[in-house]
Order: C-alpha cells, then structure tokens, then sequence
C-alpha cells in the first residue's frame, strides 16, 4: 500500500490517545491501553477514513478521526483473543494483551477504549470543522456499528455458531457484523466530515459493507493460507475452534469468487454515484488480496 504517509499519521495520532490514557489511568491499566493502541497493524479502517474523506472533497487533517476507529477496532481485538472468546495467544505478532497484563486488565481496557474512542470521534470532527451535529451523527454511526446491531452482535452470533455448519445467509450475517459494520462505518464518517451528501453517504456505506463482508471473506481465506509468522496471529484458528468459513461452506475457489464479486460491484457503485477514488479502490482491492 503506497500510504506511507498517512499511516504515520494515524500511528501519531494514535500515540496521542495512549498518551492521554496513560495520563487518565495510571499503572497497567494505562500502560496495557496504550500497548493495544501502538500495537501495529495494517490500519485499513483508519486508511479508509483519509480516502473518504478526500474523496468527498475533504482537505484537513482526518488523523485524530482514523484514529478513533482504529481505538475500536484494537478494542475489539483485545476482547476477541480473552479466553472466553477465541482464546488466542498472539496478535500483530506479539503475545496478545491479556497473556501480557491478564484478563481483568484486558477486559477493563478493552471497556475503557470504547468511550476513549467516542471522545477523540467527537473532538476530531470539531476540529474537522464539521459542526456539532454533523459530530453527534459521527459518534453515534461509529457507536452502532459497533453495537448490538453492528460488530457486537456479529461477535455474539459468531459465538453462537460455532461447532456447528452455519448456513451461508447466517455466515454473511456474522462477517457483515462482527466486521463489515465497523470497516463501512469507517467509510461514511470520513465523507460525513467532509460534508458528502446523502447520495454519496449511501454510496460510501453500500461500498463499506460490500468491502467489509470481502475483508472478512479473505480473513477466512487467510486462516487457512497463511502462516502464523504471516498472520502475526495464530493461522488455522477458524478449524480448532470449528467455525463455518466461506472457505468452509464454498471452497477456497468460491470463497474467493465471492470476495473478488463483491470488490467489483463495491467498486462499481462508488463510480456510479460518481465518487473517482483510486485509493479507495486501491483498498478494497487490498482488503482481499492482501498477505495477512
Ligand atoms: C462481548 C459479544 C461480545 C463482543 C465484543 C470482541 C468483539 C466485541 C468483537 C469482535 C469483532 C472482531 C475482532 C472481528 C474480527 C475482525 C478482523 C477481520 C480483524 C482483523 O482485522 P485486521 O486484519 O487487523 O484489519 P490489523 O491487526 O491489521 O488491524
């Protein structure tokens, strides 16, 4: 991915947050925040937030926004790897948060990421110019997309079907969920303070979900594929814990087809609504071809 730049300035961005939690909450709890915040990872959800953003006209600084999803995102992997979710023991290629700090310390930071996240939303988009309702719509699209009706409820109905074959409709129900939801809120919230219209706001989230359901279809893809040295998590977890896959219901092949379909028309729906974006489509295409 040629975006050296603005990936620094999310990981700058996102040494402010820790800096701020440490200085909230002193001891491990703080530092624990801040290792989940700088823990690496590829930022796609804080990259789509930048291209969004400038594909809708936008010519600020969206940092401290892209951010504040990332804030989500690392909370929701500090949860999924506890030992009551996936129980894993390596993340971005460092032992996961709870086998370095423990499960209580991981449970409250993970908790303690969700607010943190909501206010550096907010204060981001203030400072985007966007205007107090426009900020408040912010908030609250990332806040349920992250919810029960969005990654939480999607993380809820994965737990439930596992050890047994889900259907397909089920399964792009979960992925659409516990995934999807976050990457295509991602998506609008970067158009939405750069004041997109409602055209182009629905425009930006149909590209969001069909991109996040692909993501996640190469996730499965991954888990399979890839080794754990690649991951930087451990490779074939979706098997042990006997989870429905694409790969699973369709075949690697098909699986792949999937992904590959729903890039296209993901794409197609963003140029006819007349949103021109090469690094927008440079992600979506990234989200599954990408090597871990
Ligand atoms: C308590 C029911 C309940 C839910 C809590 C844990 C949780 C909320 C939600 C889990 C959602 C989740 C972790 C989905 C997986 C998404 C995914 C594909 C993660 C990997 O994303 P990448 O590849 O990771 O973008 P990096 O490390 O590059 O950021």
């Amino acid at each position: 991915m040629a975006d050296a730049d603005d990936r620094a300035a999310i990981d700058a961005a996102l040494a402010r947050l820790a800096n701020d939690a440490q200085h909230a909450m002193a001891g491990a709890v703080g530092e624990a925040t801040a290792y989940a915040l700088a823990g690496g990872g590829k930022r796609v959800r804080g990259l789509l937030v930048f291209h969004a953003y400038r594909a809708c006209g936008g010519a600020g600084d969206p940092s401290g926004l892209a951010a504040a999803v990332e804030a989500i995102h690392a909370y929701s992997l500090v949860h999924d790897d506890l030992p009551c979710m996936d129980d894993d023991d390596m993340r971005r290629g460092r032992p996961t948060l709870h086998r370095v700090y423990g499960v209580p310390v991981a449970t409250v930071v993970g908790l303690a990421m969700i607010p943190l996240a909501a206010r550096a939303a907010w204060r981001a988009a203030i400072e985007l110019g966007a205007g107090r309702e426009t900020a408040a719509e912010v908030v609250r699209c990332l806040m349920h997309a992250s919810g029960a009706e969005g990654m939480v409820g999607g993380q809820l109905m994965d737990l439930e079907a596992e050890g047994r074959e889900a259907s397909l409709s089920e399964l792009e129900a979960i992925h659409a969920g516990k995934t999807g939801s976050l990457i295509a809120a991602s998506v609008l919230v970067g158009g939405m303070v750069a004041g997109a219209t409602a055209a182009q706001r629905a425009a930006l989230e149909a590209f969001g979900n069909q991109v996040g359901l692909a993501f996640q279809i190469a996730d499965d893809i991954l888990d399979v594929t890839a080794t754990t040295e690649a991951l930087g998590k451990t490779a074939g977890r979706d098997l042990d814990l006997a989870k429905s896959t694409y790969p699973s219901l369709l075949g690697l092949e098909g699986a792949r087809a999937r992904a590959a379909s729903l890039v296209d028309s993901a794409c197609a729906g963003l140029r006819g609504a007349g949103i021109r974006s090469a690094p927008l489509e440079a992600l979506a295409a990234f989200a599954i071809h990408r090597p871990s």
